[in-house]
């Protein structure tokens, strides 16, 4: 029988080398899975229905290997790609695990730390251009404190902006077709991280030297770590041509970052999260990456469980897609939405070349106006009747 949510290379689900592949190992307790060769996740998510991966440069190649062991590293990976037909549709920088990095990499106040945090990321993007990533991660994990003395927050901006302007200097004069997407998060591992959400990398952006060059990587647990709504971050990120990726997972609110499959966590906030994702062509710039995985399998899973998360995910993703378009195409929701006023919002507030003053002699009768009511709920009961699947 033909699966409506079996996944295929056209739905453009990716995951990255290190979802599956983590060992489980935590703050509390050490591993308790077997390292995962990338060759074999390649082969695994291929026949899963993925279509691409994304990987740091140390979960393909180990800190500090030497050239030869690079070069046969990078060998297979690119065997395996080629025989499985996975694309890399992602790549970024290990900027947090070594020790090196403990107070940062692009902000870190020795400067030696940044000149090789600068170092690691050029040859990556190398790598990243070599095998064909039109997106580069930045993800600044340790760019951040734990106290209020240590890190000047005005230099500190000032040298994460310095980084990212040399970046994209790099890009444009090697030729590379790649782009560079900023990934917030509020906390963890350091007590506090700079560019903590959506907002901040925003604004970021807007002061480079480049900013077409500069996108978002939004991931939906670190949003919502934050106490915020994901769906309405990303559509911001739309709205400013600026959501050049994604990470997709599951959290349960505000605690530590639990990066659950996608669809774990806050179901509700998923449903609307694909909503904007797939109806994303009424923004300037509609949605065009991949829909990519950002999570952990718990620990409590073993190798083949690894996979059953990973299938889940994508599964999850299809299922909700499918809610979507009945919700979408449900006559009672158009009529519902019709009765909330929901698309009087996209006229403007003032005619084309109306005046002020025209609008100050206006007659507005408040309390009739006051007194209507948006019939929300009634909309919010539809949504909620086509999640549970009790209609479409
Ligand atoms: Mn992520």
């Amino acid at each position: 029988m033909n699966d409506p949510y079996a996944p295929t290379p056209a739905d453009r689900f990716s995951f990255g080398l290190w979802t599956v592949g983590w060992q489980a190992q935590d703050v509390f307790g050490s591993a308790s899975r077997a390292a995962l060769d990338p060759v074999e996740s390649v082969h695994r998510l291929a026949e899963l229905g993925a279509y691409g991966v994304s990987f740091h440069d140390d979960d393909l190649i180990p800190f500090g290997s030497d050239d030869t062991v690079r070069d046969k590293l990078i060998g297979r990976f690119r065997e395996a790609l080629d025989t499985s037909g996975l694309v890399v549709s992602m790549a970024t920088t290990n900027l947090f695990g070594h020790p090196i990095f403990k107070d940062g990499a692009f902000t870190a106040n020795d400067r030696a730390v940044r000149r090789f945090a600068l170092q690691k990321v050029l040859r990556n993007i190398d790598l990243a251009a070599e095998l064909g990533a039109p997106t580069y991660v930045l993800w600044g994990g340790r760019e951040g404190a734990e106290s209020g003395a240590g890190k000047q927050m005005r230099a500190a901006l000032d040298r994460y902006r310095e980084a990212i302007n040399a970046l994209c200097a790099y890009i444009r004069e090697r030729g590379y077709d790649i782009r560079l997407a900023i990934e917030p998060k509020p906390n963890e591992p350091r007590g506090d991280i700079l560019l903590p959400t959506i907002g901040h990398a925003l604004a970021l952006i807007s002061t480079l030297d480049e900013p077409s060059r500069v996108g978002l990587n939004p991931e939906v647990g670190h949003e919502e770590m934050a106490g915020l709504n994901f769906a309405h971050g990303i559509a911001q990120a739309l709205w400013h041509g600026k959501l050049f990726h994604i990470d997709l997972n599951g959290q349960h609110g505000p605690r530590f970052d639990q990066d659950l499959r996608f669809g774990a966590g806050n179901l509700r906030g998923a449903f609307w999260t694909v909503d904007v994702l797939e109806n994303s062509s009424g923004y300037p710039t509609a949605y065009a990456g991949p829909r990519h995985f950002d999570y952990k399998p718990p620990r409590t899973e073993d190798a083949a469980g690894v996979w059953v998360t990973a299938a889940a995910c994508m599964r999850n993703y299809l299922i909700l897609k499918d809610k979507v378009r009945t919700f979408r195409d449900d006559p009672e929701v158009s009529a519902a939405l019709a009765t909330a006023r929901v698309d009087e919002l996209s006229v403007p507030t003032l005619m084309p070349g109306e005046s002020l003053t025209s609008l100050r002699a206006e007659e507005i009768d408040v309390e009739a106006v006051a007194a209507r009511g948006m019939a929300f709920e009634r909309l919010d009961q539809l949504a909620m009747e086509h999640l549970l699947g009790i209609r479409g």
